[in-house]
C-alpha cells in the first residue's frame, strides 16, 4: 500500500505522528516515509568527490524505492557544502531544523564532519560519514557513524605493500597543512614510517588552493628518497604527483584516500602511472555484488564507480535496512538500529562497527596503470 508522496514531510519530528497525513510507520502496514539529508562537496575544488557520492546515492535510491515499495520510501535532500566547514554547518542546521530529516549522510570531508557533526549530535540526529577517514570522527558523539575505512587502517596497508614490493628504505613526506584529512593522513604516514624503520629524508607542506609545488618538491628530491608519500585531496595531490615527475623524481609515489577518484588521471595525466593507494573498493573486484553494482552504475552514468560512489551507495542500503528494522522514520530508533549494525556486506566490503562505531574492514592496495587503478601485486 502506497501512501504519501516524495515531497511530503517525514516522521522525524516528535510532533509528526502516525497516520493522518500519510506519514506513517510500518507497524500498521503503511509505508514508512523517510527524508534523509545529504551534505556533499558538490561544487569547488573537490566537486568530483561529491558528484561520485551523489551518483552512488541516487542509484541506490532508485533500487531501494523499487525494492521496498509499500514498506519504505526514502527521499533524499541534497545540500552543497562546497567543502567548507561553514557550509557544512549551515547545511546540517537547515536539514535538521527546516527539512526535518530523520538522518544526514555526509559531509564529504573529515574537517567538515569535525565542524558539523557536533551540530547533528547535539540535535540527536544520526549523521553518517561516507568518506570521513580521519582519526576521531566517532569521538564527536554517539549519533555520529561512518562506513569509510579510517586512514589509520588504509595507509599502513598500502605502505607495507609498497615497502615490501618496491624495497623502500628512505621516504619523503608532503601534505596539505590546512585540511584535517590531509594532516591526519600525514600523521599516519609518519608514524607508520617510523614503525617500519624507514628513514624520513625530508618533509614539506602546502595549502589547499596552491598551484605551485616546485620549491617543496625540488628540496625533497634533493634528499634522495626512494619514495614520496603524499597526503592531499585529489586536486592538489595530483598536481604534486605531476610536478614530482616533471622534476625527474623516478621513485615510488604513494597517496592516501584523496587519490581514490578518476580526476587523478585527468589532472596528473601519464604522471599518475605507478601511484599506489589503498581503498576498500575496487570496481575490478571479482565479486557478484560488486560486479552487479558496477554494471548498474555504468548503465546509468556511462562510467565506472569509484570508492566514493561505492561507499555512498552502501550507506543508503544501511539506512534502508536500519529504517525498516526501526519500523518508523524516527531519529532515536534509527540511531539504535545503526549502532547495532553487524556484518553488513556492501559493495565496499563487509562492514561492522567496533565499540566506538568505527568501521572494521579491509583495504586493498591498488596501483595506477594506464588510466585506472588495478590491484597492486
Ligand atoms: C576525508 C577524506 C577525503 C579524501 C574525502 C574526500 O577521506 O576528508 O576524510
Amino acid at each position: 500500500l502506497m501512501v504519501g508522496c516524495s515531497s511530503g514531510g517525514n516522521t522525524a519530528a516528535p510532533a509528526a505522528g502516525e497516520g493522518g497525513s500519510g506519514q506513517a510507520a510500518s507497524a500498521d502496514g503503511q509505508e514508512i516515509q523517510a527524508k534523509i539529508g545529504v551534505v556533499g562537496f558538490l561544487s569547488g575544488s573537490g566537486a568530483a568527490y561529491g558528484e561520485a557520492q551523489k551518483a552512488g546515492l541516487e542509484l541506490a535510491l532508485g533500487e531501494l524505492n523499487e525494492a521496498n515499495k509499500g514498506k519504505l520510501k526514502i527521499e533524499l535532500k541534497f545540500e552543497d557544502s562546497a567543502g567548507e566547514k561553514e557550509g557544512a554547518i549551515n547545511a546540517v542546521n537547515k536539514l535538521i531544523n527546516q527539512d526535518n530529516v530523520v538522518a544526514i549522510i555526509g559531509p564529504t570531508l573529515s574537517g567538515e564532519m569535525f565542524a558539523a557533526g557536533p551540530v547533528a549530535n547535539e540535535a540527536e540526529t544520526p549523521i553518517f560519514g561516507i568518506s570521513n577517514t580521519s582519526e576521531g570522527i566517532n569521538d564527536i558523539g554517539e549519533y555520529v557513524f561512518r562506513n569509510s575505512l579510517p586512514e589509520s587502517i588504509a595507509i599502513p596497508t598500502a605502505m607495507k605493500a609498497a615497502v615490501e614490493k618496491n624495497g623502500l628504505k628512505k621516504v619523503a613526506l608532503i601534505h596539505a597543512s590546512n585540511d584535517d584529512f590531509s594532516v591526519n593522513g600525514y600523521k599516519v604516514m609518519k608514524a607508520t614510517a617510523e614503525k617500519l624503520g624507514l628513514e624520513i629524508t625530508g618533509e614539506a607542506t602546502f595549502a589547499n588552493g596552491d598551484v605551485d609545488f616546485s620549491a617543496q618538491l625540488t628540496k625533497l628530491k634533493q634528499t634522495n628518497p626512494d619514495a614520496l608519500f603524499v597526503s592531499a585531496l585529489y586536486k592538489e595531490g595530483s598536481m604534486v604527483v605531476k610536478k614530482a615527475r616533471e622534476l625527474g623524481f623516478a621513485g615510488t609515489i604513494l597517496g592516501g584516500n584523496g587519490f581514490n577518484n578518476p580526476k587523478v588521471f585527468e589532472i596528473a595525466g601519464p604522471a599518475a602511472e605507478g601511484l599506489i593507494v589503498a581503498t576498500p573498493f575496487s570496481p575490478e573486484k571479482k565479486d557478484d555484488k560488486v560486479q552487479a553494482f558496477v554494471k548498474a552504475f555504468e548503465a546509468k552514468y556511462n562510467k565506472k564507480p569509484d570508492q566514493f560512489a561505492a561507499q555512498a551507495y552502501d550507506s543508503l542500503y544501511i539506512m534502508s535496512q536500519s529504517l525498516i528494522a526501526a519500523g518508523k522514520a524516527d531519529r532515536e530508533e534509527l540511531r539504535g538500529q545503526l549502532a547495532q549494525l553487524k556484518d553488513f556486506t556492501g559493495v565496499s566490503g563487509k562492514l561492522s562497527f567496533d565499540e566506538k562505531r568505527n568501521p572494521i574492514g579491509d583495504a586493498v592496495v591498488v596501483v595506477a596503470k594506464e588510466g585506472k587503478f588495478v590491484p597492486f601485486e
